[in-house]
């Protein structure tokens, strides 16, 4: 039975609403820590949200958030998310998140428009949130109704070092374009670029060809990203259209990836593959996001949705 409590009673209920109430693989029978969870998706990208804002730092350790994303013993997701106390007045909230092997991002794209929903969803009315994570200020702004949510994603980091990635730089800003990387016996032309999390792009003349699950690890784990990278494979599809398919750093293969949405469109636009200027429509697997890297300010917009899925109560 889902426990009763003011924020749950504020949720949305859709036809499509569970109750869990079950211990996970790894949790012992004596354990009594309760959890109240919600869960969002952006595209298929799926996360278990919490609602921690009256404390400073997350309820649940990595390892009970691991077992949480667990998708045969636990509720399932590719990340638990922890709505925190601001660490000051410049923000509304503070966002943390653990990835489903345990550890932690510095941000997370699609994430953050589910916590923004899960805010609202929490009764917290505000059309734009300050939200601080690990990768700075980040700002989601609900534009309403079926229009979803756009992000205020801050300013791409092009230098190579910063990434961090250890290939020789070859691009202005110190940047990594379209260098040579062997991985998984193959020959590849990466690109690198962090939108507070390290992101490796690589532009191919079609996703469907791409060996996801052994091109992934073996680029995600490459010792030239020293921090593990995100992997995007990128077909150009028309000059304001990409198709991608996504490896995630400590989380595989997943159907959407919002930080990595934002870096391959910088990326493709350093590369010469797309102009720049107005929102560029990319493909994933789990839907579409719209991503403008504006010129005025160099800030990255993303826009897209995100939506609840149940809410329950488990133990670890
Ligand atoms: C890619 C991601 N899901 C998003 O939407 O931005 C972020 C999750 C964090 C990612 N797995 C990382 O940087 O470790």
């Amino acid at each position: 039975m889902a426990t009763a409590s003011a924020w749950m009673n504020n949720m949305p209920i859709r036809n499509h609403f569970h109750s869990i109430n079950k211990s996970t693989k790894n949790s012992n029978l004596f354990s009594t820590k309760e959890v109240e969870f919600a869960k969002y998706h952006g595209l298929g990208n799926d996360f278990i949200l919490i609602d921690d804002r009256d404390k400073a730092t997350p309820s649940l350790t990595s390892s009970e958030s691991e077992s949480l994303c667990n998708r045969n013993f636990g509720i399932g997701g590719d990340g638990v998310i922890f709505a925190l106390k601001p660490p000051s007045e410049e923000y509304d909230f503070a966002m943390r998140i653990y990835n489903s092997d345990g550890s932690e991002p510095e941000m997370c794209g699609n994430g953050i428009r589910c916590y923004a929903k899960f805010l609202e969803d929490l009764g917290e009315g505000k059309e734009e949130f300050k939200i601080h994570t690990l990768a700075g200020l980040i700002i989601p702004v609900m534009k309403g109704g079926d229009k979803g949510i756009a992000v205020d994603m801050g300013e791409p980091i092009l230098s190579g070092p910063d990434v961090p990635c250890t290939l020789d730089v070859n691009g202005e800003d110190n940047s990594i374009v379209e260098q040579t990387l062997t991985a998984n016996g193959k020959e590849w032309k990466v690109n690198a670029v962090s939108m507070g999390n390290p992101h490796c792009i690589i532009f191919v003349d079609d996703v469907e060809a791409v060996d996801l699950s052994t091109d992934g690890p073996a680029l995600e784990c490459h010792p030239s990203f020293p921090a593990k990278t995100n992997v995007e494979f990128v077909q150009v599809a028309a000059d304001n259209h990409l198709i991608m398919k996504v490896w995630e750093r400590g989380a595989g293969p997943t159907l959407a990836c919002g930080t990595g949405t934002c870096a391959l469109v910088v990326a493709a636009i350093r590369a010469g593959k797309i102009p720049r200027g107005g929102e560029v429509r990319v493909t994933l697997p789990g839907g579409d996001l719209y991503i403008e890297w504006r010129e005025e300010n160099n800030k990255v917009y993303m826009t897209g949705p995100a939506e609840f899925v149940f809410k329950g109560n488990t133990s670890v």
